[in-house]
């Protein structure tokens, strides 16, 4: 079978052909990280977007670490299809990505790329560990190699940071005029907590006053919240679009039906008209966030690490777990909804209802080990939060705090209930093993844990009844399991 590409369209049905002509979009975006979420999320907005109002907003997608993607989609010509299972699937090509480019090898493509007067946007989707930033503070991890080695001046720069702040003072060097930075990484403020790196960046730089008054002025830094469950593509999936797509696609992504973008709009350059394909644009993103990252990537992390403990491989056997699933309804209803700054004419109660729904997709095969990944980067906006708001009203967040211990379990003895490995893939594994490497008893393992201030911040680890909640939390999984643990 030959491989989708350009020369493939004219060959390809009707209903599946993108909404775009490819070859006529030029890049107005540079986005970092184009990972499987990218490519079912903003793109498939953007191409909507140009579809409807024209612009010059094709995509030129920057990775990072590996050449995966970069040899999926060239090849192709930035060509691949994506992959809606819900209740039916159906697939559509997208022609949004127009170039590539593998920021380890082609650093100074990049660069210019950045001070280009052409390129009047950079989204990014690079994960929470993408930023080095210590979660608890929000400040750049100076401390990092990789960001020691950029702030010296090494190229190409390792980190994304590093990278933006020497695009940025290239484009200052060229007038090439402003230029928005969006973030739609599972982060709150995201917006202003790139914008905080980016000038603590330039504040360990010799000229970094100058660059950081340049930025003031022509650089914005919206925030946003985005949502789409997009699990790893299998092999199952890229059969299905081949046999849709009567060619073979290597770069396939698969995703459910419902998707949402909610954009704060204060763009330094202009944006594509992301409105017309129901992008939220508003001036206040931070109570669409609080809600998104507490209900669902909460709810998300808490049934990862119990489903994974159990022995579920996927979110949908996990939900079907009665206790779990009931753990789940009570951490929204109860310990997450009473911390919520509701949006005007939100029904905060049908889209908790929707999530569950969500979750049950059995057409999706979303791994809990998948979601359980940099748990250290992900507890304090999805669970701690949570925790500490209730505290601070007198309410005790058992829910919440369970998911914190079965974090705790899943990193402290790596192995599910059955004796099989579970994998701890953290920024943080190291130290994770060694603090929990003495641990003999549940009350051991909560002390040891609660020592990464990083994750933890300074004042939630003193607070005397959430180490009791997730110590009882931590001691049922150890003594009874998710069986016992979650008996409500
Ligand atoms: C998930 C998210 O992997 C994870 O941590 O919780 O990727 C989640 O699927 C998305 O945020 C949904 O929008």
């Amino acid at each position: 079978m030959a491989r989708l590409g350009l020369a493939a369209l004219p060959h390809l049905p009707e209903q599946v052909r993108p909404l775009v002509d490819p070859r006529a979009l030029r890049v107005g975006v540079v986005h970092l990280g184009i990972g499987a979420f990218h490519r079912a999320h903003q793109a498939v907005f953007t191409e909507e977007a140009v579809a409807a109002a024209g612009g010059g907003w094709g995509i030129c997608g920057v990775t990072q670490r590996s050449r995966g993607v970069i040899d999926q989609l060239r090849p192709q010509d930035g060509l691949y299809s994506v992959l809606v299972r819900g209740e039916e699937t159906s697939l559509r090509v997208t022609g949004a990505v127009r170039d590539l480019l593998f920021a380890a090898e082609e650093g100074e493509r990049l660069q210019s790329l950045l001070a280009a007067p052409t390129t009047r946007l950079v989204t990014l989707t690079v994960t929470e560990k993408g930023y080095r930033h210590d979660p608890a503070t929000g400040r750049l991890r100076r401390s990092d190699p990789d960001v020691a080695a950029d702030i010296a001046g090494g190229a190409p720069p390792r980190t994304v940071v590093g990278q933006l702040v020497r695009g940025l003072q290239a484009r200052r060097a060229a007038d090439a005029g402003p230029i928005t930075l969006l973030s739609c990484d599972n982060l709150p403020s995201n917006g202003a907590v790139l914008r905080g790196l980016v000038l603590d960046f330039c504040a360990a730089l010799a000229d970094g006053d100058a660059l950081a008054a340049w930025i003031a002025e022509s650089v914005s830094f919206p925030s946003s919240m985005v949502d789409r469950i997009v699990p790893a593509t299998t092999d199952a999936d890229r059969a299905e679009a081949a046999r849709l797509l009567g060619f073979t696609d290597h770069g396939t992504v698969v995703t459910e039906p419902f998707r949402q973008w909610v954009v704060e709009d204060r763009f330094a350059a202009g944006r594509p008209a992301w409105e017309r394909a129901g992008v939220v644009l508003t001036a206040d993103v931070a109570p669409y966030e609080a809600m998104k990252l507490r209900l669902l990537n909460g709810s998300h992390s808490t049934l990862a690490y119990l489903g994974a403990l159990a022995g579920y491989a996927h979110v949908a056997d996990a939900m079907a777990d009665p206790g779990i699933a009931g753990v789940v309804a009570h951490l929204m209803a109860d310990d997450v909804e009473p911390t919520l700054t509701v949006p005007d004419g939100f029904d905060v109660a049908a889209y908790q209802a929707e999530l569950i729904e969500r979750f049950h997709n059995p057409a999706l095969r979303h791994r809990t080990v998948q979601i359980a990944m940099d748990g250290t980067q992900k507890l304090p906006q999805r669970l701690l939060g949570t925790i500490a708001d209730r505290l601070a009203a007198g309410a005790e967040p058992r829910y919440a705090c369970l998911g914190v211990a079965a974090w705790m379990r899943y990193v402290w003895t790596a192995q599910a209930e059955d004796g099989s490995p579970l994998p701890v893939d953290d920024p943080l594994a190291d130290r994770l093993r060694r603090l929990t490497a003495g641990a003999a008893t549940a009350r051991e393992a909560v002390d040891a844990l609660l020592t990464l201030e990083e994750v933890f911040g300074a004042e939630l680890p003193g607070n005397g009844t959430f180490r009791e909640l997730v110590t009882d939390s931590l001691e049922a999984l150890t003594k009874g399991g998710v069986a016992a643990a979650t008996r409500i």
